[in-house]
């Protein structure tokens, strides 16, 4: 690892990473011992690594995988295989499964193509299922804080984004921890200080059997350009990555960077009317909206 100048052998590195876990965990006060923790599990190796890890470290971590219906290359049902498989491994942990198409009629691609009349990719309104089916399942499971996977090459890759656009409301609420507001879950992302490759290389050195494809419509995305691009400066200042998000987030939490969001308060929220998860529109939420069928 050039960026930290330091060379591990297999056991030593796996035992690295778990400790550098539980250091950002403390750094950033993302969660005590006695609290419930869900880890938002993909089927990739960033997040089977984490659950793997917060299991390792004796955390009451169980899995979350929402299942979207994508059938192009069996992306889902190979992610959920797995999911399941490792699940099966840790029988401490307790695996929930929400399948979008058998709870709302309509996997994401479908219900993406008719809300969309079929143009573009179905990612912002899979974005849009997923963050709020994690929020749902955080909060009805009586779980105390939701994580995800992101490493810090995602971190950076929404950062670079953010900041080329000047996408101050977006800058405003990056961080490696997001409170708990009212009707929304406290969201956490424990392995935001690892290279991708550590998780990588953290995921093939345990054994973990993760699905190696991207989803398939992650193809052509933004953030994979700017990952490439970040990899060429990255290769000439080993480190810069690092540098870059970690001083952000350091001079945010110090107050060094400030933004006009900051002061504000939040925009107005109210409940939903039938899913009750807070919302800024006048009637149902973005969610609910989503299955009002228009035919
Ligand atoms: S948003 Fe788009 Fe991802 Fe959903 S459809 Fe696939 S690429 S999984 S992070
Ligand atoms: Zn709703």
């Amino acid at each position: 690892m050039r960026h930290h100048k330091l060379a591990l052998c297999a056991d030593h590195f796996i035992e690295w990473v778990v400790q550098q876990t539980q250091r950002s965990i403390e750094k950033y006060e993302m969660f005590s011992r006695d609290k419930r923790i869900l880890v938002a599990v993909s089927g990739g190796k960033d997040s089977l690594s984490l659950w793997d890890i917060l299991l390792e470290l004796g955390y009451k971590a169980d899995g979350l995988y929402i299942d979207l219906g994508i059938e192009n290359n069996d992306y889902s049902e190979t992610s959920l295989e797995k999911v399941l498989q490792f699940a099966s491994a840790h029988p401490e942990a307790h695996l929930h499964v929400v399948d979008v198409k058998a709870l709302y009629g309509e996997s994401v691609p479908e219900v993406a193509s008719r809300v969309r009349r079929g143009k573009g990719k179905p990612c912002s309104v899979c974005g849009l299922i997923k963050r709020h089916e994690m929020n749902r399942v955080t909060l009805e499971e009586g779980y105390d804080v939701l994580a995800t996977g992101h490493n810090l090459d995602d971190e950076v890759a929404v950062l670079f984004s953010n900041t080329l656009h000047w996408q101050t409301g977006y800058l405003a609420r990056q961080a490696p921890v997001l409170p708990e507001a009212s009707g929304l879950a406290r969201k956490v992302k424990p392995l935001c200080r690892f290279y991708e490759r550590e998780v990588a290389a953290y995921a093939l050195v345990k054994g973990i059997d993760y699905i190696h494809d991207e989803c398939p419509f992650a193809v052509g995305a933004k953030t994979i350009y700017y990952k490439t691009l970040l990899n060429q400066l990255e290769e000439r200042s080993p480190g810069a990555k690092h540098q870059f998000y970690l001083n952000y987030v350091d001079a945010r939490s110090h107050q060094r960077i400030r933004f006009a969001e900051d002061g504000e308060s939040p925009p107005e929220m109210h409940p939903c009317p039938r899913c009750g998860q807070p919302t800024t529109a006048p009637g149902l939420c973005a969610f609910c909206r989503l299955w009002e069928r228009k035919e």
